[in-house]
């Protein structure tokens, strides 16, 4: 905690701020809140670290990025308190804004040294009675844990006491639906997420490697003066899922799967696209691609108020299926199926999540964010990975991302294909005639309204002939 290094102040000006922490008061009474911005982590060695950013309830609460800031607060009283600066400071970052500017920006009463914050919580009744949130950086829990007398022991999301998850509560009621501050930033941020995909589309040519790619996508984002909100994927390896490899070739014949989105003033955006090396989808890839996309925009309108995520999920699921059964890949009723799970051996994971200053919003606390209270994760394969089972209602802003993949591990492993080999179900001779489609997916940001749904992410090319036009336009340019 000894080095203070630069800090940001929010652009939006202090009313969204108070706005926010009155909403937040309203729900918690009187009920004292200490929330964490988090320090900076080092790389290396000390003085070289990750890029910072407040961990965001408090960056939600404050809008500033601010080391080792705590935020205090109490109906209508509410302080920062912060490491006084550094007087090497200046010397290497420049002249910062003082605590008076972060009063004036942040709305807050007053700013004052860390020194005092342990007297500041004696004053509010003593640590057991604030409620507190753990915080999501190592060693900033480790600090929080000590002061305010927690035990939340190694676990990466802890049983929380009764104040503590009222706040928890509170914090998701109030990040779940979107203010227009909000949703403001989330479209820039989604309009740079399209400049970059269709770079990366423009720029895309056999012989080239992943990396040539990612660097022509995330360098649109960064001209915009913006940070990825999320380490981009960028592969021909589209069925790992996870895959942080930028290394492969792209070769004529492959998919290139490109998971990645811009953060704006600390609002993310989530986008994938799948297009095809040559800028021609084969047949079989086409076949596939058009099953995915159907899914996808049928599930995208049907983000409305009321629906049930794991609904949208189950549907998108079930249009999968008898895309598949009519490829013949799959064997039996649509419906049944998906009841069994057989949709999961080609889309294992969840149809998408919560999108809002964390790229999937909330996940810091478990499943309180995406589950609505009572509602427990299935144990069925596939199932067991949905990230959200809310009712949607206006202001949310929800990700649909279905895919198509040939994961290796899935299909040689007897206990989740054993049941479907043994019955037929899954036609191994005809998913072989598909061995070129390794992995697609179509992922958009999509807004609840309390009418249409509104798709934050809809001017980035989807459809297979807007793809097609798009993919190697810049090298066209060049012979031009
Ligand atoms: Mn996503």
């Amino acid at each position: 905690m000894r080095l203070q290094m630069s800090f940001q102040l929010p652009s939006q000006g202090s009313w969204v701020f108070l706005e926010r922490r009155k909403r937040l008061v309203k729900q918690l009474g009187d009920v004292a809140f200490v929330v964490f911005a988090g320090t900076y982590r080092p790389r290396n060695y000390a003085a070289n670290i990750y890029r910072y950013r407040s961990d965001s309830h408090f960056l939600y609460l404050v809008g500033a990025h601010m080391p080792g800031a705590v935020l205090v607060g109490r109906g209508e009283q509410c302080e920062i308190f912060a490491e006084p600066e550094d007087p090497q400071n200046p010397l290497w970052h420049g002249d910062q804004p003082g605590w008076d500017e972060v009063v004036r920006q942040t709305g807050v009463s007053a700013v004052r040294p860390l020194s005092e914050l342990d007297d500041a919580l004696t004053q509010l009744g003593g640590v057991d009675k604030v409620a507190t949130l753990p915080a999501v950086d190592p060693a900033t829990r480790a600090w929080q844990a000590a002061l305010l007398t927690r035990s939340w022991g190694q676990a990466s999301v802890p049983p929380l006491a009764t104040n503590d998850a009222a706040l928890a509560d509170a914090m998701v009621n109030l990040r779940m639906v979107h203010d227009s501050p909000a949703l403001t930033y989330m479209r820039e941020a989604a309009a740079a997420t399209r400049a970059g995909h269709l770079a990366a589309m423009a720029q895309t040519r056999a012989g080239a490697r992943e990396h040539v790619i990612r660097a022509a996508l995330e360098s649109e984002i960064m001209a915009r003066g913006m940070a990825m909100a999320y380490g981009s994927i960028v592969t021909v390896h589209g069925e790992i899922l996870h895959n942080e490899d930028h290394h492969h070739l792209l070769e004529t014949g492959d998919l290139l799967l490109a998971d990645a989105g811009a953060e704006c003033e600390g609002w993310a955006s989530d986008v994938t696209r799948t297009w095809p090396v040559s800028g021609k989808f084969s047949p079989t890839q086409r076949a596939i691609y058009d099953i995915v996309l159907q899914s996808q925009v049928e599930a995208c309108d049907r983000v409305r108020s009321g629906v049930r995520y794991r609904d949208l999920h189950l549907g998108a699921s079930l249009t999968l299926t008898r895309g598949l059964v009519e490829l013949g890949i799959l064997r039996g009723t649509p419906e049944s199926l998906v009841e069994r799970g057989a949709h999961a051996l080609f889309f294992p994971h969840g149809l998408g999540h919560l999108i809002g200053l964390d790229v999937h919003d909330m996940e810091d606390l478990g499943d309180r964010a995406g589950y609505a209270p009572g509602r427990e994760r299935s144990e069925q394969f596939g199932l067991c990975y949905l990230r959200l089972d809310r009712d949607l209602q206006p202001g949310m802003v929800v990700t649909i991302e279905p895919g198509f993949y040939n994961v290796p591990a899935i299909l040689r492993d007897r206990d989740i294909c054993g049941q479907f080999d043994a019955d037929g179900t899954l036609n191994r001779e005809r998913l072989a005639q598909f061995a070129d489609v390794r992995g697609i997916r179509i992922e958009d940001d999509v807004l609840c309204t309390a009418g249409d749904p509104e798709v934050l992410t809809a001017a980035i090319v989807k459809d297979p002939a807007g793809i097609e036009a798009q993919v190697g336009a810049a090298l066209a340019d060049e012979r031009r």
